[in-house]
């Protein structure tokens, strides 16, 4: 028998979701920091083997208080996930402190599909707190299952991946049984570069880009990848070049080491700065970044 579904991950920023679903798909497809909102996209990653294919969403954490049209775009992204689950994920961890009557808890109850709590970050916190944790939470809601994870350290993500394969149903591959992803590499290197962003600079400066690859040539022996990274306003851009451009070269730097991993060929890159004022309350901007169809 060959089984098939779509497994999606949820839950509030920073809580571990793009961790976990490259220690699942072992592969280091979602870009992950320290900073929250770091996935502002629906990724999708493809786990084959013979007699399974499971497809697995991450997804942006769930913005409680949205400043943004942006960030309710990233919203409405977590909530297209509620539509297609076969099976949800839903993910919080250690240090997090939930209200009984938060709209996740509710919009959790609705849902058909069965799912699963998992509780990550395990190797920060005692099994005392862990468990209590677990017992709160199975009174708000009736889990088909409940895991604690540590994502980072890779413990028991074996066991909630065995559990996820005995809750799927028969079904076909939707997908080719080699492709990882559904997004183009494009995707990945403007992600790549936003991460590199996320981990340099400071305060609302990384909250306020947004990559956008501009040329992609691809050449017997290198890439040629031109990006422009949009920034809010003059000054950030001032701080993204840095004196004597130095800052923009420091990213340069890190950002081509990191493609150069994920793509596994050598990579030419050039990176610009354009100022777009208010793009994240922008229709059109909004549009081409991919966070509204077009
Ligand atoms: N100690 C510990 N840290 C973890 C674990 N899993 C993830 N982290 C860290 O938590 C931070 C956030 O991880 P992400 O995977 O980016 O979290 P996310 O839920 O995808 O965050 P957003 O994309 O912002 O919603 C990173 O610094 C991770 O290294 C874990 O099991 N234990
Ligand atoms: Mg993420």
């Amino acid at each position: 028998m060959h089984k098939s579904g779509f497994v999606n991950i949820i839950g509030r920023p920073n809580v571990g979701k793009s961790t976990l679903l490259n220690a699942l798909v072992d592969e280091r497809l979602s870009i992950i920091t320290h900073k929250p909102q770091t996935t502002r996209h629906r990724i999708h990653a493809i786990l084959s083997s013979d007699d399974y294919q499971i497809i697995f969403s991450d997804t942006p954490g769930i913005i409680v208080d949205p400043a943004y049209e942006m960030h309710h775009s990233m919203n409405s992204f977590v909530m297209s996930t509620f539509e297609d689950a076969d099976l949800m994920l839903f993910m919080t961890d250690t240090t997090e402190k939930y209200q009984e009557d938060d709209p996740i808890i509710n919009k959790l109850k609705a849902i058909e599909a069965p799912i699963f709590l998992v509780i990550n970050k395990t190797d920060i916190l005692s099994d005392e707190e862990v468990l209590k944790q677990i017992q709160w939470w199975n009174k708000q809601i009736s889990f088909k299952e409940t895991i604690p994870i540590s994502a980072l350290k890779r413990k028991n993500t074996e066991v909630l991946l065995k559990l996820i394969l005995d809750n799927l149903q028969e079904g076909p591959a939707y997908y080719p049984k080699d492709q990882i992803t559904d997004r183009p590499e494009r995707f990945f290197v403007s992600e790549i570069i936003r991460e590199k962003i996320l981990l340099q600079f400071q305060q609302e400066i990384p909250y306020s880009c947004e990559v956008a690859v501009e040329a992609f040539q691809e050449e017997e022996k290198i890439i040629r990848i031109r990006a422009i990274i949009f920034v809010n306003r003059k000054t950030q851009k001032s701080i993204l070049i840095g004196k004597q451009g130095s800052a923009i070269k420091k990213l340069g730097i890190e950002s081509r080491i990191a493609l150069e991993a994920f793509l596994k060929k050598k990579i030419y890159l050039e990176l610009f700065v354009k100022v777009k004022e208010g793009w994240r309350d922008e229709d059109r901007s909004l549009k081409q970044f991919g966070y509204k169809e077009k």
